[in-house]
């Protein structure tokens, strides 16, 4: 997408697991936010590159929905209020990181944009025309992991990696920065598994062999990491670069922008 000088559309996924503290509910990683806001800023002043970033639910969002679940099997009229302003909490968090860095960033909610048809499965649609004008201006919209209306099943969760995914048509974006809290996609759970290798390529077509069951995560609702696999598999891609990596080592994410010297999983479509 080429629009205002702006050459290409980088979309960024700021992990949950970076973030906040999985381990702890309601917990924000200031110090990593900080950082993270730094290296982008630093990486907008040598770029002309428009930016989308996407948040994820991290210790906000998933222990609430999971309690939900839980309690009620559903998300009820009240947890979606509860799980709908913690998660516009901690976007207030990022935003805050994000402009007093100097970010000409711009909140859009996508409880606010999205709506989940809940006739046709996993069908959403989202009026993402408002962040195409935003980032062709040169501003940085910042989407999130969020609960939207069903309108079938009343309310369901919408995972930042599906937002991700759609945006990356929408924008024709060819590279995307996943940042977790691990080195990258690994052969099984680097936590768990101390002799856990670390997949530095991987073609897309090969993606889909290894998300063979439907994805379980301890803390998480929309997966894990094989839930951002099983995500990506779903879109139809070509010529996109996708790059896991580790969004608490400091520089990383301004490495992975320009290119070099990162540690990592780069998938490639
Ligand atoms: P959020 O969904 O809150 O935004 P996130 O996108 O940062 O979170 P997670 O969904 O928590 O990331 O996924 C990262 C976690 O996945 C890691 O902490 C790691 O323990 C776990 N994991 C499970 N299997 C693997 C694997 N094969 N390779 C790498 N990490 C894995
Ligand atoms: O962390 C999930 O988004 P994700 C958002 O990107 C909620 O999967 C509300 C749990």
């Amino acid at each position: 997408m080429k629009h205002c000088g702006i050459d290409e559309v980088v979309l960024v996924k700021l992990g949950g697991s970076v973030i906040t503290d999985k381990e702890y509910p309601l917990s924000v990683n200031a110090p990593v936010l900080l950082q993270l806001a730094e290296q982008l800023y630093m990486y907008l002043l040598k770029r002309r590159t428009g930016i989308v970033l996407v948040h994820g639910g991290g210790s906000f969002g998933h222990p609430l929905v999971k309690e939900c679940y839980s309690r009620d099997g559903l998300i009820t009229h009240e947890c979606y209020v509860r799980v709908s302003y913690y998660m516009r909490l901690l976007n207030i968090y990022v935003m805050e990181a994000l402009i007093s860095q100097g970010i000409k960033a711009v909140s859009i909610p996508p409880g606010s944009i999205c709506l989940h048809d809940g006739v046709n499965g996993d069908y959403v649609k989202c009026e993402m025309g408002i962040v195409k004008s935003l980032v062709k201006n040169g501003l940085v919209p910042v989407l999130f992991g969020d609960v939207i209306p069903s309108l079938g099943n009343c309310y369901k969760v919408l995972s930042g990696d599906a937002i991700i995914f759609m945006l990356a048509e929408l924008l024709e974006a060819h590279r995307i920065i996943f940042l977790t809290d691990v080195d990258g996609l690994y052969d099984k759970d680097p936590k768990v598994y101390r002799d856990a290798k670390l997949i530095k390529k991987l073609r897309g077509d090969d993606v889909r062999r290894l998300v063979k069951k439907r994805p379980a995560s301890k803390h998480d609702v929309t997966g894990g990491m094989l839930g951002k696999l099983a995500e990506m598999g779903k879109h139809r891609l070509s010529d996109v670069s996708i790059y896991i990596i580790n969004g608490k080592v400091k520089g990383n994410l301004y490495n992975a922008l320009l290119g070099r010297n990162f540690r990592g999983t780069v998938i490639w479509y």
